[in-house]
């Protein structure tokens, strides 16, 4: 891939050197990871191409569209609606907050008191080793946590391009009165860049895309619901992950694909661990690539991982936008709506995440939930204690950890984990 690619890096200001060690690290975590995992389902065959060239062919596509004049719009967070960029003809891409990277560079405009998530992005930009955030016309940041609202007021001046939306804090009607002036706002904006009018057709378009994407990857979690799990959560969570890279078209296809397979699997009971095999649910910060480490901890140890409370997973996908609307102000009001519903940690009171969560754990028949906060991330870490009560007051086992990125609590970690695993034996 290195040969074929390196102009376009190049020419996209990327350090090659740099670069060059990120793909080697990247692409011997996935030999490790994913690639010695035994009775995986052929259809992922797919994600494992897809990861090869994620910042190969990807790219390619990315910049042949720029060259048809399609914009490519780069977002942290899943409150950024794809279906109006989609409206506008515009590709979205999720940028790369999955890694610690230039830790040193990024400890000079960020305290060290930062979670890794929000560093990492900085990493990537400062080591300039992301082709994704090279490739944007336009980077959105958005007023959630304390810690990404602060950080994109420096963010701002590596970048010539980030747009920042507000979102409220409260589920209140001022609260979703908020929510819209500014979906309205940034769909001027993306007008304005894109140069496509938003209208009716349009954006019913973009709607039922994005829906599509969140039906193939709502089936795939319905699957997973058996026992024997018919596939790992690593591969799930990598699906997970995938779906804010990939062409969503071609995502779903492949999705879909891999349904069907999984769904033959099923009638014979055929899975990817034992039958009875201790059965976790995630539930927590989101996991962005390359960030495998309790995944790979979990699934290492004995259990498997049905499911993901999380923005890379569950929580990023559950609900649909309604398509039903015939005028532009009714099809806004559905994504809204539909937005609206995210129960992110950022919000208080949370009430509903308590609430999903434990819905979660019983409708994929989890045995437990581990609770992944990332350090120095105060919605998250906070909200895991009554995420904690509520489970265990409805005997649901619950383990808290609270991780970074860094490799060097991976023993510690493992302990945890396997002993949380034998109290669900
Ligand atoms: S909707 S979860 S994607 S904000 S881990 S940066 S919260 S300190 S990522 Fe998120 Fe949107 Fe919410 Fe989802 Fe802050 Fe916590 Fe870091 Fe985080």
């Amino acid at each position: 891939m290195t040969a074929t690619y390196e102009q376009m890096w190049k020419d996209l200001g990327l350090d090659l050197v740099a670069h060059d060690m990120l793909m080697q690290v990247l692409g011997q975590g996935y030999q490790d990871v994913f690639l010695t995992q035994e009775s995986r389902p052929q259809g992922m065959d797919y994600f494992n191409f897809v990861m090869s060239e994620v910042h190969g062919l990807r790219i390619k596509e990315l910049l042949d569209g720029k060259k048809e004049g399609k914009k490519v719009i780069g977002s942290f967070c899943v409150f950024v609606p794809e279906e109006i960029v989609r409206a506008s003809d515009a590709t979205l891409v999720g940028l790369c907050t999955g890694a610690d990277f230039a830790t040193e560079e990024v400890e000079k405009v960020l305290p060290r008191n930062t979670c890794s998530l929000i560093k990492s992005a900085f990493g990537f930009k400062l080591g300039k080793v992301c082709p994704y955030i090279e490739s944007a016309d336009m980077i959105v940041g958005e007023n959630t946590c304390d810690g990404k609202k602060k950080s994109y007021e420096v963010f701002g001046q590596l970048v010539p391009n980030l747009y920042v939306m507000d979102l409220p804090q409260m589920k209140s009607p001022e609260g979703k009165a908020l929510l819209k002036a500014e979906y309205y706002r940034f769909k001027d904006r993306v007008e304005q860049l894109t140069g496509n009018r938003i209208d009716v057709a349009r954006l019913k378009n973009g709607i039922e895309i994005v829906n599509n994407k969140r039906r193939a990857v709502h089936r795939l979690s319905q699957l997973r619901k058996a026992d024997p799990a018919p596939i790992s959560g690593l591969d799930a969570l990598l699906i997970n992950q995938v779906f804010f890279y990939d062409d969503p078209i071609r995502f779903t296809e492949s999705v879909n694909k891999i349904c069907d397979e999984i769904e033959e699997r099923t009638k014979t009971n055929s899975g990817v661990a034992a039958k009875g095999a201790p059965r976790i649910l995630l539930s927590g910060c989101p996991m962005a690539v390359p960030n495998w480490k309790l995944p790979w901890i979990v699934e290492t140890s004995g259990a498997v991982i049905v499911g993901e409370e999380s923005c890379v997973g569950e929580r990023g996908v559950r609900n649909l936008t309604a398509d039903t609307g015939s005028t532009l102000d009714e099809l806004m009001n559905a994504i809204v709506d539909r937005y609206f519903q995210v129960d992110c940690a950022i919000f208080t009171p949370n009430p509903d995440r308590l609430q999903h969560v434990k819905d979660m754990a019983t409708a994929y028949n989890a045995n437990g939930v581990i609770h992944y906060g990332l350090q120095f991330c105060q919605p998250y870490q906070m909200e895991a204690m009554p995420v904690e009560q509520a489970l265990e007051a409805a005997s649901i086992p619950t383990l808290r950890i609270d991780t970074d990125y860094s490799m060097e609590d991976v023993e510690q970690l493992k302990t945890r984990v396997e002993a949380f695993i034998e109290r669900l034996r």
